[in-house]
């Protein structure tokens, strides 16, 4: 007689970000054993996003046509399947999504959604017809300035409101977009049964009826009192009418919250005992995928830059957000999101070395930290932290408080330079922003880094340098998003499984029993890291404040 048979158990996990669909398979290892992607901008062309966005009429408009989303998902599990990935043996299923954006179902979507027919595709069911908002906004969005300054004033202003709710009313917040909504299209408001968050559409769609939002991604709306991790009644009031029904009550990510749908049984085989695990927002999602402890301080570079700790109290911040941590109960996660981030990389790349990382990298390997003293803010769209618009370059003449300082320089004498300028820039920003909001920075400081940029390890070096600490990546070859929504999957079902009498590991202590944590040591930084970039820090929060004060 050999071994008893082991019971094949896997688990899937999804990534709806702001540029593709992902979606990675692991075995109860935790090891990859299938994964495929959508870009939305090449596989789904017909929907003319730029970056996986649609830029509308209004200045800072950026939107969705959440179609796009429901046909990345046919397309995803299409390219699993043609990979022969065996969907019979998903045990669980758990998704990240991008933060803020919000989608909102008609009566009809919703009966669709429970109704769905295996024998067609997703999107040829749940279309246009579906939601009552086909512009859906997104992240990316900045257009709801008044709606942002109504919600603060009703609930006695923005420290009272970040207090509540972990954070001052950002544009792109979910409460402040649907406000607008409510404000400028009255009937679709009216019409509109559920409104979901990209995470929780994710969830929706395997369940096949609408999945509750979820406490840590619900975290991004303004509209959650993060002790409480319920609506808070006066946020909502003062946001749109009769919105607890349609949001539902709010539930711990770590969920199961039901059996997969008949539709993916039938047209994909998933067992019908598969189980749904609620999903969460994309940064929460990283951090669950990083299994690093609370002393580490992350960093997500992808459409945007993020950087994350792990938090014991709620910080009263007036920039940045407090967020409910994904899965560690009663703690809290910082948040600092920078919007002038890879797209503006890209750019650089795209006119200074022909679109190609390695010859941008070897332009910026072959300038020295300092730059010589040159140093540029990219700020193309408009920024989060300072909420600030333009773009300034500085040679080392400038003097901060000349007249010339305001105007700075046309450009840098060579591709090198501009280079250097805008990645040593940008990594400034981030240690400038997050120093200005108490994070210290020290001998203890670790550094782990991940997204799409990640990979890039001239960029990884100017962020250790810059500050001035030892930076790693996780060898997954996946990112902790997507790793971190099927790690979740695991956990639920454990959570779940386990009984209400044993007492459940933690959850990072679980993931670790079933896998190792790889983590890499890319780069230290170099010994005159602090005396260099020390007087650069200075420097540069005096650029960035000249273009978030253009008038004085
Ligand atoms: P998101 O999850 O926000 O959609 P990702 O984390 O997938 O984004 O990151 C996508 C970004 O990664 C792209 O915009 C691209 O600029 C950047 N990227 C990919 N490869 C490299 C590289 N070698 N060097 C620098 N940036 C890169
Ligand atoms: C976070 C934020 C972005 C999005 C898209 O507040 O706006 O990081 O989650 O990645």
């Amino acid at each position: 007689m050999g071994p008893p048979k082991q019971i094949k158990r896997a688990f899937l996990g999804f990534d709806l970000s702001t540029q593709k669909l992902k979606a990675v398979l692991l075995n109860c290892k935790m090891e990859v054993i299938a994964a495929a992607e959508v870009k939305f901008d090449t596989d789904l062309p017909e929907f003319r996003t730029t970056g996986g966005a649609n830029s509308g009429t209004e200045k800072n408009e950026y939107f969705v046509q959440p179609v796009m989303w429901v046909k990345a998902m046919d397309i995803v599990l299409d390219r699993l399947v043609m990979q022969q990935a065996d969907l019979s043996t998903v045990v669980a299923i758990s998704g990240s999504g991008q933060q803020h954006g919000s989608v909102y179902w008609s009566k009809h979507g919703l009966k669709t959604l429970q109704s769905l027919n295996s024998d067609k595709f997703l999107h040829a069911q749940i279309d246009d017809s579906a939601f009552v908002v086909n512009r859906t906004p997104i992240w990316m969005d900045a257009t709801t300035t008044k709606q942002c300054l109504e919600m603060e004033m009703a609930v006695g202003g923005k420290l009272k409101m970040a207090e509540l709710t972990g954070s001052k009313c950002y544009e792109r917040f979910t409460g402040p977009q649907i406000r607008k909504i409510y404000q400028k299209r009255c009937h679709a408001y009216d019409e509109a049964k559920r409104i979901s968050l990209v995470s929780s559409f994710i969830s929706s769609l395997f369940l096949g009826s609408i999945c509750p939002i979820d406490f840590s991604d619900g975290s991004g709306m303004n509209l959650l009192d993060i002790r409480k991790k319920v609506w808070s009644q006066e946020c909502l009031n003062v946001c749109a009418p009769d919105l607890d029904e349609r949001l539902g009550p709010p539930i711990s990510p770590n969920t199961v919250v039901g059996n997969v749908c008949k539709f993916f049984v039938k047209r994909f085989s998933f067992s019908p005992d598969c189980k749904v695990v609620a999903s969460t927002g994309d940064n929460p999602s990283a951090l669950s995928g990083m299994l690093v402890n609370e002393k580490w301080l992350t960093i997500s570079l992808g459409t945007s830059d993020t950087l994350m700790m792990s938090l014991k109290e709620p910080l009263n911040w007036e920039e940045g957000h407090v967020l409910c941590h994904p899965t560690i109960t009663d703690q809290y996660m910082t948040l600092l999101c920078f919007k002038n981030a890879s797209l503006v990389r890209e750019g650089i790349n795209k006119s200074m070395s022909g679109g190609n990382w390695d010859k941008f990298n070897e332009y910026l390997d072959s300038t020295p930290r300092g730059n010589f003293g040159n140093m540029a803010v990219h700020f193309n769209d408009m920024e989060i932290i300072p909420k600030a618009q333009g773009v300034l370059r500085w040679n080392k003449d400038i003097k901060p408080q000349s007249p010339e300082a305001a105007k700075g320089v046309t450009k840098f004498s060579s591709a090198q330079i501009e280079i250097r300028a805008l990645v040593e820039g940008q990594m400034l920003h981030h240690r400038a922003v997050a120093e200005d909001l108490g994070y210290r920075f020290g001998h203890e400081t670790h550094i782990l880094v991940t997204g799409g940029a990640s990979v890039n390890k001239s960029i990884l070096q100017t962020t250790a340098d810059v500050f001035n600490s030892p930076v790693y990546t996780q060898d997954e070859g996946h990112e902790a998003a997507l790793m971190g929504a099927a790690y979740r999957a695991a956990y639920a079902l454990y959570l779940e499984e386990l009984g209400k009498q044993e007492t459940p590991l933690r959850y990072r202590d679980y993931i670790l029993s079933l896998t190792t944590n790889k983590l890499n040591l890319v780069c230290e930084p170099h010994k005159d890291s602090q005396e260099i970039y020390a007087p650069m820090l200075l420097r540069y929060r005096e650029m960035a404040r000249i273009l978030a004060n253009p008038n004085e």
